[in-house]
């Protein structure tokens, strides 16, 4: 038993824009998270037609007996089975008539044995859009807070055992925003907020920010972290790092948290287990080691150690701005080399680096053993393997340009040139900027030199 103190609510929520996962992906992913440190799951992806767009529509006989089912392997690992609606697209609030459509639609999960709720009011305008709701209602905090509360009462009479969460219209930023004082004001305690920090996706959670929200709105946030997820204009970041900057005592002044996960349901299960690990002890977090240990289970023991070369490169995000820290320190390692005179050394050893970073994506293109997850990040490792070929090509110029044998070295730059081409057409963020800073850097040299050359 873990006696360490911590979040009471350690979640994932499905609340990406993509295409949801599947039964059979989620079904495996309650499964991790039931031996991975976590105690809920959140069942709200925004692509789910029958959750938002129509949410007024039931669900299709199918798809009812796929979310009972999940509930229930929920249960049996010992996880709480949240399931969320977002009606705030076309809700009219003030009308009975829409209003016992959404409670029709939770009842029907409540008799199957559901007890966990979410009624979502994200991503919509920040104003009341019908005349009725207008007509009746102060604000937009308090048509939400009445409907709110309507639905929490009768939550309340079916069993006591309901729990509700929501999530705000505004759900980052300080906490002393008016919509949120109020909502949070308008609401008993028991009614869990969700907030995302300072931003949408918030490079820092902080013990202080979390402190000053309990203090404005009178509640204690339910986090909602936007990491791993990279959906919308993050779609080209791979987010396999560790999880960072998330404060050791935020637990002290929060229901819990919930990380949002990737579309890639494979490659969210790294980052989901560093993240476990935080949870599971916030104190003694620390996240290189955590990360290694996560690539070594989801990888694969005999392909950890290639993994773990490329997961390098694909770091950055909005949690971490440094990529591809390996390769930095072997160009500035180079560059000195270079310029102390040990040229032919400095070129053979980045040569050797290209050669080392081709087999390592050619290896994860074909032999991964953990299929899944090869496909899910092919297309980072295609980009991956092409940077390589930049690199040898670029590594060949200069050693062809030291050794005086002009012609060739004019070919490989053409090369050089025709391969960066083919590896910036992939949208994938791989290496960030540093292969770039590499190659510019060298082009820079050549120039300067045929500049004096031809003087
Ligand atoms: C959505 C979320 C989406 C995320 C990242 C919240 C509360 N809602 O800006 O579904 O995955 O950002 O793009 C969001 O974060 N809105």
């Amino acid at each position: 038993m873990n006696e360490t103190a911590t979040f009471a609510i350690r979640g994932v929520i499905e609340g990406f824009y993509g295409t949801p996962w599947s039964q059979e992906e989620r079904l495996a992913m309650i499964h991790f998270l039931a031996s991975h440190g976590y105690n809920a799951y959140f069942y709200a992806p925004k692509d789910d037609p029958y959750l938002r767009e129509r949410w007024q529509e039931p669900h299709p006989t199918m798809q009812l007996a796929n979310i009972v089912r999940l509930a229930e392997e929920a249960r049996e690992g010992k996880l709480d089975f949240y399931y969320c609606l977002s009606p705030g697209l076309d809700m009219r609030y003030s009308r009975e008539e829409d209003f016992s459509i959404l409670l029709e639609k939770f009842r029907q999960m409540f008799s199957a044995g559901i007890r966990h709720f979410g009624l979502f009011f994200d991503d919509i305008p920040m104003t009341l859009l019908h005349e009725d709701d207008l007509q009746c209602y102060d604000s937009l905090a308090t048509a939400h807070a009445d409907v709110t509360l309507r639905f929490w009462r009768q939550l309340q009479s079916w069993s006591d055992e309901n729990r509700l969460v929501i999530c705000p219209t505004l759900y980052n930023g300080l906490g002393n925003e008016p919509y949120i004082v109020e909502l949070g004001r308008l609401l008993p305690q028991e009614i869990m907020i969700f907030w995302t920090g300072r931003f949408v996706c918030s490079p820092y959670l902080t013990e202080g920010d979390a402190a000053k929200f309990v203090e404005w709105t009178g509640h204690r946030p339910l986090y909602w972290d936007n990491y791993p997820v990279n959906d919308l204009a993050m779609a080209n970041e791979l987010h396999i790092g560790p999880l960072l900057h998330r404060d050791p005592a935020l637990y002290r002044h929060a229901h819990g948290y919930v990380a949002n996960a990737m579309e890639l349901v494979e490659s969210s299960k790294i980052p989901l287990i560093t993240t476990g690990h935080y949870l599971s002890n916030p104190e003694g977090y620390d996240p290189e080691k955590s990360w290694k240990q996560a690539i070594r289970e989801i990888a694969g023991e005999q392909d950890a150690e290639a993994f773990q070369l490329f997961a390098d490169n694909v770091r950055s995000s909005f949690l971490n701005e440094q990529e591809s820290p390996r390769l930095l320190e072997l160009f500035l390692r180079f560059r000195s080399q270079f310029l102390r005179g040990d040229q032919k050394a400095a070129v053979s050893a980045v040569k050797k680096l290209f050669q080392e970073m081709e087999a390592t994506a050619v290896y994860l293109l074909h032999r991964m053993h953990n299929k899944k997850l090869a496909s899910e990040v092919e297309r980072w490792v295609e980009k991956y393997r092409r940077w390589a070929k930049v690199g040898q090509a670029t590594a060949l110029m200069v050693e062809s340009g030291i050794r005086g044998r002009t012609p060739l070295a004019v070919f490989y730059l053409l090369l050089l040139k025709y391969r960066l081409a083919r590896a910036e057409k992939m949208p994938q963020r791989v290496c960030g900027s540093v292969m770039r800073l590499f190659v510019d850097a060298i082009l820079q040299e050549v120039k300067v030199k045929r500049d004096k050359q031809s003087k």
